[in-house]
């Protein structure tokens, strides 16, 4: 048994029903989802605003690699192009898992850069802690600590202004 949470984000096409789509097509191993927030482009200012919002999962039978590959599905199931000249380039469907954690409540890291964990720089992002916060106050970020910490760090905190909570939009089916 593991348990993950995962970082979604869209900013192409129907943004809310990729949101919801994803959600829907993993609602069995869906713990707790955020509320959807509506964020400026991060790395690559050149694309339309995101929505973005974080859930915890739980599967009995996965071990870390498996929720990257639970992460492609959901990816390609919203018909995800890639484009490898924009690494941070437009998407319908980002899905990004942030942190798994063993049955004992150890944390997985892990170097591969195929998965690297916990996720390189979700500590950075107001986009992935702030959701992530709302669901999980006591949240810790592996290796980095309390997200309520992480999210008044310098980088992230004149970020988090800009979020919008989109009170109008849910994902939880
Ligand atoms: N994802 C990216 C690049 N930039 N910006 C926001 N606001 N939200 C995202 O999810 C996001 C991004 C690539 O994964
Ligand atoms: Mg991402
Ligand atoms: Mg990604």
């Amino acid at each position: 048994m593991t348990t993950a949470v995962l970082a979604l984000g869209s900013n192409l096409g129907d943004r809310e029903a990729h949101l919801r789509a994803a959600v829907s097509a993993i609602k069995d191993l869906v713990m707790v989802v955020s509320g959807v927030y509506e964020t400026p482009p991060w790395g690559d200012p050149d694309q339309p605003h995101y929505l973005n919002a974080v859930l915890l999962a739980v599967d009995p039978q996965a071990a870390a690699p498996d929720w990257l590959a639970v992460a492609h599905r959901l990816e390609d199931a919203a018909g995800r192009v890639r484009d490898p000249a924009r690494r941070f380039g437009p998407r319908t469907l980002d899905v990004d898992v942030i942190a798994v954690w063993n049955d004992d409540g150890a944390p997985v890291t892990s170097d591969d850069p195929e998965l690297t964990l916990p996720h390189p720089r979700a500590h950075l992002r107001a986009f992935v802690l702030r959701p992530w916060l709302d669901i999980q106050p006591y949240a810790q970020l592996p290796t980095r600590g309390w997200v309520n910490d992480l999210i008044r760090a310098d980088e992230v905190a004149g970020d988090l202004a800009d979020l919008r909570p989109r009170v109008d939009v849910h994902l939880d089916t």
